[in-house]
């Protein structure tokens, strides 16, 4: 919606609705630009009740139907894991870092910098997991989307963490730790919540709105002619 501020900086003596065919003709120039134009902004939740109430069409990874693998990289149902981390692996519920007794993902860092990222096939705008940091000597989990880092894990600590875009699409985030004491050991993930956030306009949606602007304009000039 930031379009509408074009109509603050109308020089004086040039009606807006001169210009109402090239102001929608940057309107819909910024429309197809805008996914990838900027940074997108987050909401983070820590409460998955709030998190779902937030999003709709949510699909789940459990991998619980997942074979166990100690490989660092992984092909699932709606997207891939490419790691460089020390571990990623598909680990069976018995192990350090598991969520409810189930398969999760288990992870271990021996170095802050390295990640593995979640590469969906479809994109979207919201992702929320169960996850467990039984590290004992303070590496924090580190989520990264859409280049910016996201604190939400800290050592001896578990729980829910959730983040929706707010004003577009993603189709990939990393997993990470900060630098700590040692070793990362373990993170576990479990429950990978994926799907879009409510209410979010369209370029669909939106047009209408903007050709009620333009008439609008229209007829407000109308009404001003002496
Ligand atoms: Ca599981
Ligand atoms: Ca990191
Ligand atoms: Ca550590």
């Amino acid at each position: 919606m930031r379009d509408l501020q074009l109509t603050s900086f109308i020089p004086m003596g040039i009606s807006k609705y001169q210009i109402g065919s090239s102001f929608i003709s940057i309107s819909l120039l910024t429309l197809s630009l805008a996914p990838s134009a900027q940074a997108l902004t987050f909401k983070t939740f820590t409460n998955i009740d709030a998190f779902q109430a937030a999003t709709t069409r949510l699909n789940i990874e459990t991998f619980n139907s997942t074979a166990t693998s100690t490989d660092k990289n992984h092909d699932l149902t709606d997207f891939n894991i490419r790691s460089d981390m020390t571990w990623t692996r598909i680990s069976e519920g018995t192990l350090t870092g598991n969520i409810n007794n189930t398969n999760f993902l288990q992870l271990q860092s021996r170095n802050p910098a390295t990640s593995a990222a979640l590469n969906f096939y479809s994109s979207m705008s919201a992702i929320g997991f169960d996850w467990v940091n039984t590290d004992n000597s303070g590496d924090t989990l580190e989520l990264i989307i859409d280049g910016q880092s996201e604190i939400f894990g800290a050592a001896n600590q578990k729980g829910f963490f959730g983040i929706i875009a707010l004003d577009g699409l993603f189709d990939s985030v990393e997993f990470s730790d900060t630098e700590g004491g040692g070793y990362l050991q373990y993170a576990g993930i479990d429950n990978i919540r994926y799907g879009y956030v409510q209410d979010v306009p369209t370029p669909t949606a939106i047009l209408p709105s903007l050709f009620g602007i333009f008439v609008g304009l229209g007829r407000r000039k109308q009404t001003e002619q002496p």
